[in-house]
């Protein structure tokens, strides 16, 4: 049995999503490569995961053994609202609940209804949790193009979105299609970067990169950046906020992502443990952790004081 692109599309938008493309898994050789180049320069700094399974990176298949197509989705968060002023910045992924969960728990319906009409097929889904080129997959499935942020940029959601990916053994009748690059001239997000990090088109440091320094890395934010983060607490949208594919864009309609109650106008200051863990239970930032989140605080309010 075959399905095809579009009855999976159908499946993917039911589900909720708001983009969804298909690409054969093929070979990521040269992205690969490029992700040694990468790390070699330091520029992972201390997330040592970048370097394990790399032959996984490298191949997609070998994941999913027999594994024919990509099913790629987009997920937008672009928010109705702003962060008020005066508060400790936190990027808009992470206002509401934990995407992971979200898309993980979406992506298994539709690979659900793509088993049942392809019986016999078998699947597995990530979101930010396998060693895979998200992008460079997106870009595959024809789902946008690769900005100089290294966002993954789709014509009319822009880079505001969350990838999601389900690899199945499924045959899926698609075409092959990409969208071409439309950054032309501008260079927007990389003069907007407030650290440099966008040390070249599509390549980041991540070492100075705020988002980084705020959520991933274990060790002290170097003294340097301090002054750059400014009152970002967890993440940075600054390259998105900057790109002018992101004007103008329809705000999302997912409710689980919608800024947490009480997350506005929340008294940071004296957050103890247990009231950390009670509200970011189901949060992005419990990825960064109590302690981390605590130092960051102290850092901004040191700044503006
Ligand atoms: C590690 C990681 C980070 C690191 C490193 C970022 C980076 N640019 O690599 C840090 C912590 C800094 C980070 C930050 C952010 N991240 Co992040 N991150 C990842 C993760 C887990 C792996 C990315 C990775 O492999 N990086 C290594 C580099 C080498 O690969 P890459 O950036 O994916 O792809 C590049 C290469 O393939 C390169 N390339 C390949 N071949 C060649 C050849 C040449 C010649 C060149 C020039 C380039 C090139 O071009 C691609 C684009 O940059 C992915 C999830 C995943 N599994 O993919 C999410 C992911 C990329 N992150 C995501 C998000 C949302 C963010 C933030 C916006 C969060 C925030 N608001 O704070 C920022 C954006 C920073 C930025 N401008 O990139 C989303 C991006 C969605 C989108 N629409 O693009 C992803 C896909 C998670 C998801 N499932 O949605 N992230
Ligand atoms: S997320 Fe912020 S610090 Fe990182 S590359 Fe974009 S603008 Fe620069
Ligand atoms: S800001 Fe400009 S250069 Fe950067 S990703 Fe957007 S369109 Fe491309």
């Amino acid at each position: 049995m075959i399905i095809n692109e579009e009855e999976v599309a159908r499946m993917a938008s039911e589900a909720g999503f708001d983009a969804c493309g298909v690409t054969e898994t093929g070979s990521m050789e040269e992205e690969s490569a490029y992700l040694t180049q990468w790390i070699e320069r330091g520029y992972a700094g201390n997330m040592g995961y970048m370097g394990r399974n790399r032959e996984l990176r490298a191949d997609p298949r070998l994941m999913m053994p027999g594994a024919k197509c990509a099913i790629v989705t987009l997920t937008s968060y672009y928010p109705r609202e702003r962060q008020p002023e005066g508060e400790p910045r936190i990027a808009a992924y992470a206002w509401g609940a934990d995407y992971h969960y979200v898309i993980k728990q979406k992506l298994h319906a539709v690979a659900e209804r793509v088993t049942a009409a392809v019986p016999g097929s078998r699947y597995v889904v990530f979101t930010d949790s396998a060693p895979i080129f998200e992008r460079r997959l997106a870009e595959r499935a024809g789902l946008g193009w690769i900005g100089k942020s290294g966002m993954l940029i789709h014509p009319t959601l822009g880079s505001y979105t969350l990838i999601g990916t389900i690899l199945t053994t499924a045959e899926i009748a698609h075409r092959e299609r990409r969208v071409e690059n439309r950054c032309g001239s501008c260079t927007a997000c990389m003069e907007s970067c407030p650290t440099g990090a966008i040390v070249a088109p599509q390549t980041v440091d991540a070492r100075r990169c705020i988002s980084y320094q705020t959520i991933e890395n274990r060790e002290a934010m170097p003294e340097w950046m301090e002054e750059a983060a400014g009152d970002r607490l967890f993440g940075c949208d600054c390259c998105i906020e900057a790109c002018p594919w992101n004007r103008r864009l329809a705000p999302h309609g997912h409710k689980e992502l919608e800024p947490m109650e009480g997350l506005f106008g929340m008294e940071w200051e004296g957050l103890t443990r247990g009231a950390f863990d009670r509200m970011f239970a189901h949060s992005p930032l419990r990825r960064a952790g109590y302690k981390k989140i605590k130092e960051r605080l102290a850092a901004i309010r040191k700044q503006c004081t």
